[in-house]
């Protein structure tokens, strides 16, 4: 069992064979002009700073054998699963399925749909193609982890209170336990992005817990995990 001692708000402990690392959009269409997120009206550049941290953090994943899993946002090319609601939002001119100068806003199989390639994952990690913003939602992740033995989840990715957070609830109400890694998430809005994580760790941690990622690879065993038998 391995344990941040400086999590928010106290302690947290996971083992490593039932816990996974999940990587939350961090995609082109959020993180680099021209995609979805600009089209929201916001500064892409906001969601920089995750990515050096969550590189780290994913090589010493790697390097103990630890679950690892994606997550991308989007649709269908044919868009039969974006409800009107969703299709509505963004300038008029720029809303999803409309081409972009990374190809079509937000749809699966485009350039700025995929991940970012300082990002990129490695073959046998799942990537989970979700059209809402919870993981969870119309997805197989619940099959995929419960399948690994999973019931811990370090959490990642963008955006703080929209994805990460949505994730994060629905994992609280499945039975999982989730550390979200504060430098590894990210908002266009600091402020929410703080208020995001304290909504998490407050009332005794109503849906989690809140650390920084060096404290988990400083806790990482510098042994690989031994393959289940
Ligand atoms: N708009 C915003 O902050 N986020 C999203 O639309 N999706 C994710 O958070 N991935």
């Amino acid at each position: 069992m391995l344990t941040i001692a400086a999590a928010r708000p106290g302690p947290y402990s996971f083992d490593l064979s039932t816990t996974a690392l999940l990587v939350i959009d961090m995609q082109r269409d959020f993180l680099e002009p021209g995609g979805f997120g600009e089209s929201l009206g916001n500064d892409v550049g906001q969601l920089r700073s995750t990515i050096a941290p969550l590189a780290a953090l994913l090589a010493a994943a790697r390097a103990v054998g630890m679950s690892i899993l994606h997550t991308r946002e989007g649709h269908r090319p044919d868009l039969s699963d974006c409800p009107p609601a969703k299709l509505s939002r963004g300038e008029p001119s720029k809303r999803i399925g409309d081409p972009g100068p990374k190809g079509r806003i937000l749809v699966r199989g485009e350039y700025g749909h995929d991940i970012i390639d300082e990002l990129t994952p490695l073959p046998d990690e799942p990537v989970i193609d979700k059209p809402g913003k919870g993981a969870f939602h119309a997805t197989n992740l619940d099959v995929l982890l419960t399948e690994r033995g999973i019931r811990s989840l370090l959490v990642t990715g963008v955006t703080t209170e929209v994805c990460v957070h949505t994730t994060v609830r629905e994992a609280n109400d499945r039975g999982y336990e989730c550390l979200v890694l504060a430098d590894c998430v990210g908002s266009y809005f600091p402020e929410f992005h703080r208020v995001g994580l304290d909504m998490i760790a407050a009332q005794g941690g109503i849906f989690g817990w809140v650390a920084d990622s060096a404290q988990v690879r400083a806790a990482l065993p510098t042994i690989p995990l031994q393959p289940s038998s």
